[in-house]
């Protein structure tokens, strides 16, 4: 459908500071004329909330225009990239597309940007870098900073601009993100938008009363300044300034802009909270009133009406186009989860001869090879760089590479994960370690959130390798975790869990290509338990799929990770003492999970056994006897055998770590009783 022609004005979204010497009274009137669209259109979306035609939460931008129209004037579009926020609508429509696509997204409709799929202000123009907000708060900065190192890399001097509230200021996000710009030198403008107001909590409430926010630059060892509010003219320039230094010196900067949150938190928000008067206040405060006046002085009413009229009659022409477009359809959404998978690289077939290596070394060498082939390969995460990862993992290949590919990172799980999130969306392919898996927990929302659900909401992908060392090797309850039921309970993660050196070396490879964040599950028993042959395998994509590891018929065994070792003992037992062979199947991939193969075999032995070390409520092994017994017509001949860690947190003593875990006696006496 074509979209109705705009005022000519509104095809200008750029400004440039020598515009604002030479061309003061244009600039002015360039930016009135964004300010006047962005307020109208909002005080607009709010009334059709109001009667039923937009739902969900309708977070106005009004009385923000003055700072966040200049600023997204200002940016440069072809190279900047930004996460707006919920008080930036005016921003939103300066920095692209049409206005009534920006309405098909707010009445979520068939042509929503996001297919429907988010709602309000939840989305971006990610081909345009506009990333779009998840609703976690100071979550965007980290992806700020990583897409802004991106465009960098990519030899494009771009700035960055990531934006948080008053509230948002006290998110852990918020301070790693800062530190790690400072610290990494990225050029980015945080944005304090400091509106007095965190939903209903004062700023008293959420910081030390007198607090100056942009003086926390300093700690940072970054510059900050404040602008209070007032003149978008003024503003503009103050802000020029802002970007053109971060542009030139790759500085972060710390602006805490003063500003204005007319209609409060939400369009369902009553305000009772706020002190009598206070809504008076903020109304004699709006910067747009007093700007319209002094533009009519300068350039007559006349121009500032008719303007006014031109705009106000496209905001009801593009309105009545987006209520015509008609209901998003559910087709295809599942498919939507994942981005595609993308053909095989061009991998040069090599190593050609096997070499015998330990897990740790064959991912040193799968590591190795993305690094050496794939340019766009970024490895970061603690200790990885000089010291080589604190199972030395990533050992010599900072030497190799050098700290631009291959770098330390400091203690800010989510910051760095979102960091990342940002260089893969941009175009990176960035391999991340956790020096042990549960320091994965640090970055739940980034991981499960942000990364997890980018396709689904933005069509983006998002390729990202997590490297988790996991599992129990006698070092207690945070370092030794099996956290692939949690993550997993969440939709849009891809897992690999190799458990030999050539799986590890054909998983770094397959996870590295593929174009969604994928888990790479290493377990730390596994890093030097022995050497085996390793070498280029044009079937590396088999990662993805389960491996018979034994045949059988007595009854069909699933594991994964170190447990296929003792499974492969126990079996061997069993088959020697009780003459029942059992058919193993090494899982290797725990999603997307493909269980054909699985269930083929379950058909022919009628029996099932699920052996893993992560714990057994919730466990994963719940889900392959789901799954199995769901695709089954006939019963299995008898109930499955779940076997797993104790429902405990995992302890510390190694005799108390052998009795939480699943040992190979173990194994032989619950199958062995099982089967009688
Ligand atoms: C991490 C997080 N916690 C809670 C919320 C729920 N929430 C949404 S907006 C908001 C207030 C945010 O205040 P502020 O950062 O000052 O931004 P403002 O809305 O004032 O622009 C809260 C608590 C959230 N979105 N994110
Ligand atoms: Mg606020």
């Amino acid at each position: 459908m074509a979209f109705p022609k705009a005022p000519a004005i509104l095809e200008t979204r750029d400004l440039r500071t020598a515009d604002l010497e030479k061309n003061p009274n244009d600039s002015l009137f360039l930016i009135y004329a964004w300010m006047h669209l962005a307020r109208h259109a909002n005080n607009r979306l709010l009334e059709l909330f109001r009667q039923g035609q937009i739902r969900g939460t309708v977070t106005g931008g009004q009385g923000n225009e003055w700072m966040i129209v200049p600023l997204a004037l200002l940016a440069d579009k072809t190279k900047d990239v930004i996460s707006f926020t919920h008080r930036d609508f005016g921003g939103q429509i300066v920095w692209s597309r049409h206005l009534s696509e920006h309405l098909n997204q707010y009445f979520a409709n068939a042509d929503s940007p996001t297919k429907a799929r988010e709602g309000n202000i939840h989305y971006g123009d990610p081909a345009h870098g506009s990333y779009p907000m998840i609703s976690h708060l100071g979550a965007m900065c980290g992806p700020v900073l990583g897409a802004a190192d991106s465009q960098r890399r990519f030899g494009r001097k771009a700035v960055g601009f990531a934006f948080f509230g008053d509230g948002s200021s006290s998110t852990g996000d918020v301070h790693e993100a800062m530190n790690l710009a400072s610290l990494m030198s990225l050029p980015v403008v945080f944005v304090i938008e400091n509106n007095g107001y965190a939903y209903s909590t004062p700023l008293e409430e959420q910081f030390l009363a007198g607090t100056e926010l942009w003086r926390r630059a300093a700690g940072y060892g970054m510059e900050g300044l404040v602008v209070e509010l007032g003149d978008p003219g003024e503003t503009a320039r103050k802000l020029a300034a802002v970007i053109e230094k971060v542009r030139s010196t790759s500085r972060p900067v710390l602006v805490e802009v003063r500003t204005l949150r007319l209609r409060g938190h939400a369009a369902y928000d009553t305000c009772d909270y706020l002190p009598p008067g206070e809504s008076e206040r903020f109304e004699a405060a709006d910067p747009l009133p007093a700007f319209r006046a002094s533009l009519v002085a300068k350039l007559g009413p006349g121009r500032i009406t008719a303007l006014e009229e031109s705009i106000d009659r496209y905001v009801e022409e593009c309105i009545k186009g987006a209520i015509a477009v008609p209901r998003p359809s559910a087709v295809g959404m599942e498919a939507g989860l994942f981005a595609p998978s993308p053909p095989p690289f061009p991998w040069k077939a090599a190593p050609a001869a096997p070499e015998n290596l330990t897990m740790a070394q064959a991912l040193n060498a799968g590591i190795r090879k993305v690094l050496a082939e794939r340019p766009e390969s970024i490895v970061l995460g603690q200790d990885i760089a000089t010291y080589g990862g604190a199972f030395k993992v990533t050992e010599n290949l900072f030497r190799e590479f050098g700290r631009s590919r291959v770098f330390n990172t400091p203690l800010a799980e989510s910051a760095c994960t979102g960091y990342a999130i940002g260089l893969a969306v941009n175009g990176h392919r960035p391999i991340e370690e956790f020096q042990f898996a549960d320091f994965a927990t640090e970055a739940v929302t980034q991981i499960t959130l942000n990364a997890a659900t980018m396709h689904f909401r933005s069509g983006t992908a998002c390729p990202l390798v997590l490297r988790l060392p996991c599992g129990a090797v006698g070092l207690g309850s945070f370092h030794s975790q099996e956290l692939e039921s949690l993550f997993l309970s969440m939709p849009g993660i891809k897992a690999l869990y190799p458990s030999n050196p050539q799986d590890a070396f054909n998983a770094v490879l397959a996870a590295s290509e593929d174009n969604n964040p994928v888990l790479l599950f290493e377990h730390k028993g596994l890093y030097r338990r022995g050497k085996h042959p390793v070498a280029w395998d044009p079937a590396y994509r088999d990662a993805w799929l389960p491996k018979r590891t034994r045949a059988g018929d007595y009854a069909t065994l699933v594991t994964y990770g170190e447990m296929v070792h003792l499974a492969a003992e126990a079996c061997e037992y069993i088959a020697a003492e009780y003459e029942a062979e059992i058919e193993a199947f090494d899982l290797r991939c725990l999603s997307p999970l493909d269980l054909s193969e699985i269930t083929a075999s379950v058909g022919r032995t009628g029996r099932l056994i699920v052996l893993h070390e992560g714990r057994r409520t919730h466990g994963f092994g719940a889900e392959i006897v789901a799954r199995v017994c769901e695709g089954r017509a006939a019963p299995l001949k008898s109930r499955p055998l779940r076997i797993a860690s104790l429902d405990l947190p995992v302890p510390f003593a190694h005799e108390l770590e052998a009795a939480h875990r699943p040992s190979r006696d173990a194994v032989i006496q619950l199958v062995t009783e099982w089967m009688s």
